[in-house]
């Protein structure tokens, strides 16, 4: 009985070790492409890799995340997000920018002066409205994930600095492919361009606009400081960045697996955020270092110029145009 147990035991090893080798780098059953638009050096990167790290150590390798940055699966974030329709991309790190186009209740966040601190941004993201908002791309061709930062947006220029509202007149700045962008930009007297991303440095550097405006973690990783003098710190509108998988994939996988993803996303975009926040503090020295003026300006004119745009565009929002009222109310609490 003993040599009987020894020989299977034996038996059972010998066919692991011959096994080894055909499942140790076993394909992984389902590979992703993940694209955004900018350098690796920038906050998106990091939570990109994050999710890629978490979703393959948890599907034990069965999914496999291949990350593509600056704009190599895409011209830019609106043309990324097409490719989660079309099947180009299956996961997008990036802005609600664009949003606004596929989904008009997505401008709900893009208006100007809207939040007051981060603490105000994620009571709101992560809570009823954030998940709301989150769910309205299923409707798109796409599963909203989680909440990332690209953060609060400023002004950069390379005409004039900037201590007022006067001082913006007549500049010609580039803006996100967003009508309430636009629209805030034209009340201060700005001539908005809307323009892909990948197309603003260049559109920069030979001056066919004037100035552009980014979150400071954008600015300093894009190297602007290289084509703009002057940074004004505005903080005029609040730009959320999230993660979002193409419903075809996020469908297909398994309810094991669709809950990694929904794990795997949350820790990254916590752990993004982290990332972008330190950016944030950090870069305004280094692009004073590298030769930036940075001017931090009285924001109330700029808010009392831009009121106009809420009654503009609280419309677009529909049914959730009481949203913007309770988004609001939250930052008086
Ligand atoms: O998401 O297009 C933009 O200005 C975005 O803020 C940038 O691509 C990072």
């Amino acid at each position: 009985m003993k040599y009987c147990i020894r020989s299977v035991v034996l038996l059972m090893v010998a066919v692991l070790l011959f096994c080894a080798p055909f499942t140790a780098g076993a394909a992984p059953k389902l590979s992703l492409k993940l694209g955004h638009a900018v350098p690796e050096e920038n906050a998106y990167h990091y939570g990109a890799l994050k999710f890629k790290e978490l979703v393959e150590a948890k599907t034990g390798g069965e999914v496999q995340i291949d990350v593509f940055p600056n704009n190599q699966l895409g011209t830019g974030e609106r043309d990324l997000l097409e490719g989660l329709q079309l099947g180009t991309v299956d996961v997008y790190v990036g802005s609600t920018g664009p949003m606004g186009g596929f989904e008009k209740r997505f401008l709900l966040f893009d208006f100007p002066f809207l939040f007051k601190d981060k603490k105000h941004v994620y009571s709101v993201l992560d809570g009823e409205i954030g998940q709301h908002i989150l769910s309205l791309l299923g409707g798109k061709g796409m599963h909203g994930l989680a909440w990332m930062e690209n953060g609060f947006r400023n002004l950069t220029n390379a005409k004039r600095s900037i201590g007022g509202v006067p001082d913006v007149k007549g500049l010609k700045i580039r803006t996100m492919e967003n009508k309430v962008h636009m629209a805030m930009w034209r009340t201060l007297g700005v001539d908005p361009t809307p323009m892909a991303w990948s197309e603003v440095f260049t559109a920069l550097q030979q001056g066919t606009i004037d100035g552009q405006e980014n979150p400071i973690p954008v600015i300093y990783t894009s190297k602007l400081y290289e084509v703009q003098k002057h940074l004004a710190l505005t903080r005029h509108v609040f730009s959320p960045a999230m993660i979002v998988v193409a419903k075809t994939v996020f469908d297909s996988l398994s309810q094991e697996h669709k809950k990694i993803f929904e794990d795997a996303a949350q820790e990254a975009a916590l752990y993004q955020r982290q990332v972008c926040d330190k950016m944030e503090n950090e870069f305004v020295d280094s692009l004073k270092q590298n030769g930036m003026e940075v001017t931090t300006p009285d924001l109330a004119p700029f808010q009392e110029a831009c009121k106009s745009v809420y009654e503009e565009f609280r419309g677009e929002l529909g049914e959730d145009a009481g949203l913007l009222d309770q988004i609001i109310a939250i930052g008086k609490e």
